[in-house]
């Protein structure tokens, strides 16, 4: 099937730079999707965006130059609750890749341990209003009280100004809790002020919330601009974002995760280099305990937790 893309869609950035940050041997990419292809595996038809094909290859052959071991593969809203590309892209993986799923309440137990056994080991709940419809929140209790089964996870998106009223839904999920990009705060707000203390609220009185301090190209209201004009980190780019992914990093060093978020959906201003997004790493996590912890001890208790690393 041929798919027309969103107008104005920006395609991922081909070509990223060398970043000058070493990941740590067996790092992991914990947040990213496949798109398609949409020939082979066809967009949702209730899909709020249609995105530029991404495959299974072209993530793998960025994992490998950006210097990472594993990916965690999350199914991306274009897809629905179809999981084939996710779960195919598992599959071709040699057992480098975890997923999480979207599934409704209609997955049956075999659907489940069939994503189970290809490496699924979580499901995402999308409360961002311009991705997805709504689901109710019964519906999504029951789910997580199924796959909660397999020690599945559940992954949570939704926006910094939405945690109020969904709070009560959060902590009462069974099982542990993965926060996708800090809950989306507003950068433009004081670090110190109410809308993060209560994202760090959260995290310090339920033990079971992780969350990936991922997306300062999403985040940025300063942008990928350095102060000289040019991109590089060292002076400025994506710097607003800085001590709101360094004060989680530092206070919750054992339960955040992060990931490059290729293919970037839904980016408006600018497709960013992944090289330079692996270099934003060491100003997020300064030390190279808290990069192993970010990267490798992290994802893989997880998500790989029968492996000895
Ligand atoms: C992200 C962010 C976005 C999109 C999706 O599944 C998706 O469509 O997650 C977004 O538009 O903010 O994490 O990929």
């Amino acid at each position: 099937m041929q798919f027309e893309k969103t107008p104005g869609w920006l395609d991922w950035y081909t070509g990223p730079s060398q970043p000058r940050f070493d990941v740590p041997a067996g790092a992991v990419d914990a947040h990213c999707h496949v798109f398609g292809p949409g020939a082979e595996f066809p967009y949702a038809p209730e899909r709020k965006y249609t995105p530029c094909d991404a495959s299974k290859h072209q993530l793998y052959a960025l994992r490998d130059h950006l210097g990472f071991a594993r990916n965690v593969v999350v199914q991306a809203t274009c897809h629905g609750a179809d999981n084939r590309a996710m779960v195919d892209a598992l599959l071709h993986s040699g057992g480098k890749a975890r997923g999480v799923a979207t599934v409704k309440r209609s997955v049956t137990d075999e659907e489940i341990q069939a994503m189970h056994d290809a490496g699924v080991r979580g499901v995402r709940f999308n409360f961002v209003k311009r991705l997805v419809d709504f689901t109710p929140k019964d519906e999504l209790m029951e789910i997580a009280g199924r796959i909660a089964k397999w020690g599945w996870h559940v992954v949570i998106y939704f926006e910094a100004v939405d945690l109020p009223e969904l709070w009560d839904f959060f902590t009462a999920l069974p099982t542990t809790v993965v926060v996708d990009h800090m809950g989306r705060p507003d950068v433009s707000l004081p670090v110190d002020g109410p809308q993060f203390a209560l994202f760090q609220k959260f995290m310090l009185e339920h033990s079971n919330v992780w969350s990936k301090v991922s997306c300062p190209e999403r985040l940025s209201v300063t942008g990928p601009k350095a102060l000289n004009g040019e991109k590089d980190l060292e002076s400025g780019a994506y710097k607003d974002v800085i001590p709101f992914a360094q004060r989680i990093v530092a206070q919750f060093p054992d339960r955040v995760l992060w990931g490059t978020d290729w293919p970037h959906p839904n980016l408006k201003d600018h497709m960013p280099d992944d090289g330079l997004l692996v270099d934003f790493i060491p100003r997020i996590a300064p030390t190279a305990e808290l990069q192993r912890k970010l990267l490798v001890e992290n994802p893989m208790r997880l998500y790989w937790p029968e492996e000895k690393i």
